[in-house]
């Protein structure tokens, strides 16, 4: 060693740091490869962690989706299940509701159907009425027509009636003297004078006319009616010829008779001529003697 050079020196130091560096470096290097070993060990630890975890992540993943699943599944059954429950009791109830409704529509329609019917029968009626009223009706117009055409024509007759009453009732009191009386185109005269029954007549006579002939009820009442009250007066009536067959002054028989109560009597054996003795009703006649001074009747 003595014999080294002094260019050795630095050489061997220089050796001698790079083997100390050498040597550092070994031991850098020694513990870098021991901890990347352990890093290596740590490494391959946690990937198998890791590992496990993703395993154990799938393995979670899978079963969330398998619980996703079953819980779809349970609730679209469950809805399944309650749907057609629901649906059913919704159809029963609407086909409880629809079979009472048809049921009233049944019997509503069965109803009109019978008012249909009814009034059907009540319409064919109804018609042949109107049918019979038209008839009745237009063989009433077609009567009022006549009636009408009738009713001109009678109230023409009528009226034309009137003006012959009128007409002959002028006449009569122009052709009966003054205070003589008109009735049925006759003339009529009660006189205030008293005589017997033969000057009574001729008193008539003298108007040209004769002692009254009562030929009809009419004429009695006519008669009567104008006598005061319970007045008598002569009239043309006797049975001087043939006791008991009594005439009138024109020498016709006595067919209707209007004798009072109890007439005639014959009073005494001579009563021979008759008079009119006013009453309340139609007046009665009676049989007196031809001698009596009273009132008498004219007629012309
Ligand atoms: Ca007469
Ligand atoms: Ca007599
Ligand atoms: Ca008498």
């Amino acid at each position: 060693m003595n014999r080294l050079s002094s260019t050795d020196a630095p050489r061997a130091n220089h050796n001698a740091l790079n083997q100390n560096r050498k040597d550092i470096l070994n031991g850098e290097d020694s513990r870098l490869r021991s901890q990347n070993v352990a890093l290596s060990v740590e490494k391959q630890r946690l990937e198998v962690l890791l590992r496990n975890l993703t395993e154990h992540n799938q393995q979670l993943q899978q079963s969330y989706k398998s619980l996703t699943a079953e819980r779809d599944k349970l609730v679209a059954r469950l809805q399944t299940q309650r749907s057609p429950d629901a649906e059913r009791a919704r159809s029963e109830s609407n086909c409880s509701l629809l079979r009472r409704e048809t049921a009233q529509l049944q019997e509503s329609l069965e109803t009109l159907n019978k008012s249909k019917i009814q009034t059907e029968t009540n319409y064919s009626l109804l018609w042949k009425n109107k049918e019979l009223l038209q008839a009745s009706f237009n063989d009433l117009r077609k009567e009022n027509k006549d009636l009408q055409a009738r009713c001109k024509n009678m109230t023409n007759s009528t009226d034309m009636f009137k003006t012959i009453d009128k007409m002959t009732e002028k006449r009569n009191e122009l052709l009966c003297p003054t205070h003589w009386r008109v009735f049925e185109a006759k003339c009529y005269f009660v006189s205030t004078a008293k005589k017997n029954w033969t000057e009574s007549r001729r008193a008539c006579i003298a108007e040209g006319a004769d002692l009254l002939i009562i030929n009809s009820d009419e004429e009695q009442k006519f008669a009567n009616g104008m006598l005061g009250k319970e007045q008598n007066a002569w009239i043309g009536l006797t049975d001087s010829l043939t006791e008991g067959v009594w005439t009138w002054v024109d020498g016709t028989p006595v067919t209707t008779t209007y004798w009072g109560t109890g007439q005639p009597n014959s009073h005494g054996g001579d009563q021979d001529c008759g008079e009119l003795v006013q009453t309340e009703l139609n007046g009665g006649w009676n049989d007196d003697g031809c001698f009596a001074q009273q009132l008498w009747i004219c007629e012309k």
